[in-house]
């Protein structure tokens, strides 16, 4: 039968009567055979936490606050040294008792032991507040410009099958175009026919086509994500890097509200003093496609610091800093049965690298300092 026993701590401090030696040596050994009481009667029942709070505790604890006040406050300046060493011995040897079940019988010690588990006096550990990374900051950042425009977020997933990253965006099969983006390839797939097959994705563009099959037009939306390339990494490449990309379709789209579009997310990401410049370019999903130039965040535009060249746009003014066009009417071919019918919508399309406009916004000159996970460097936007 399990049988609990009430046990009465009796001990209570008292002040000393005097603060001869013989008097505080007495005081000490009643008080360490009052503990030893005490810590004996966890075999009978007594709560650990109750010991803890009598002895330990910092409100009203005997070693930690009775005997101090009782013993400590009125002992002359010559006498406080003595009196100190002996509160401290106290202290100690019920602080050992504690840390390590001393004296006990078996069953008594796994007590102890649990409570050492969850010591609640202990001060807590205090773990760094992590940080957002500034890859991620500053994707999170660009959506959001978007975002406010009337914009949606869409994702999909990393690893593709060859018909959402090329096929549909009006890569052909075999096509030299495919070589502009040299694929990490998933092992093991030669006995699926080709569209099946599976890679990591290039871009994050089937993610529009993926969203165009589920959803019917009008639509707006951004697109976060991890893409990979089989480019060796430096300053300016990595093999895994970040993209946005975007897409707006409806009736009558134009060049004009791509311009428009463009020209006002880059100078709400990165400052109203920013200007902006179209040029002609080629890409397979979109007819016509330009690159967009920023002026020179670093510059203003003069290709010069101070007397010196200035660097990030080579001394140009004008830095490159995403893609875009007309989506091209053969990728709506591919998602025609669910209403979008070249000759009834247009939409255009852009695409930049979310490393990239984080290491222009932030002042970064090497891409690879994002990814060697050096917490000095990443504490800067802690
Ligand atoms: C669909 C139709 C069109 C997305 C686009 C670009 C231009 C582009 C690169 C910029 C640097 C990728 O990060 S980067 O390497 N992207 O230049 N991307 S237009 O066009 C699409 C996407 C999906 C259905």
């Amino acid at each position: 039968m399990h049988c609990e026993l009430t046990v009465t701590l009796t001990y209570t401090a008292h002040k000393l009567t005097d603060y001869s030696s013989g008097t505080l040596i007495t005081a000490e050994s009643e008080a360490k055979t009052a503990f030893d009481e005490d810590w004996k009667s966890i075999e009978t029942g007594t709560p650990i936490e109750e010991l803890r709070v009598r002895w330990l505790g910092r409100e009203n604890g005997i070693v930690n606050k009775q005997l101090p006040d009782l013993w400590l406050k009125s002992a002359s300046k010559k006498e406080r040294p003595e009196v100190g060493k002996a509160i401290n011995r106290l202290k100690a040897y019920v602080q050992d008792h504690f840390a390590s079940g001393e004296d006990l019988e078996p069953g008594a010690r796994e007590i102890v032991r649990a409570f050492q588990a969850v010591d609640i006096s202990l001060p807590g550990i205090r773990r760094p507040i992590g940080a957002e990374h500034p890859v991620l900051r500053a994707s999170r950042d660009m959506c959001a410009v978007f975002q406010r425009m009337g914009y949606s977020i869409a994702e999909g997933p990393v690893v593709e099958t060859d018909y959402y990253n090329f096929e549909a965006l009006n890569f052909p099969p075999n096509h030299p175009a495919r070589d502009t983006q040299d694929t990490l390839f998933i092992a093991g797939q030669n006995s699926k026919p080709q569209r099946e097959r599976l890679l990591l994705r290039t871009h994050t563009s089937p993610v529009q086509i993926r969203t165009m099959e589920k959803l019917p037009p009008p639509i707006r939306i951004v697109i976060p994500g991890v893409v990979h390339r089989n480019d060796p990494p430096d300053a300016s490449h990595s093999p895994m890097f970040h993209q946005i990309e975007g897409l707006a379709v409806d009736t009558n789209i134009t060049f004009g509200d791509l311009k428009g579009t463009l020209d006002h997310a880059m100078k709400e990401f990165f400052g109203s003093n920013v200007k902006t410049s179209f040029r002609p370019s080629f890409f397979p999903f979109t007819e016509p496609s330009a690159e967009l130039f920023i002026s020179c965040i670093i510059c203003g535009g003069s290709g010069k610091r101070d007397s010196d060249p200035c660097r990030p746009c080579k001394q140009t003014g004008w830095i490159e800093i995403l893609g875009c066009g007309m989506v091209d009417p053969n990728v709506f071919e591919f998602v025609k049965d669910n209403g979008y019918d070249p000759k009834k919508v247009s939409g255009f399309a852009f695409g930049m690298g979310a490393d990239r406009i984080a290491m222009l916004k932030y002042g970064v000159d090497d891409l690879q300092l994002f990814f060697h996970g050096d917490v000095r460097f990443l504490e800067q936007w802690a």
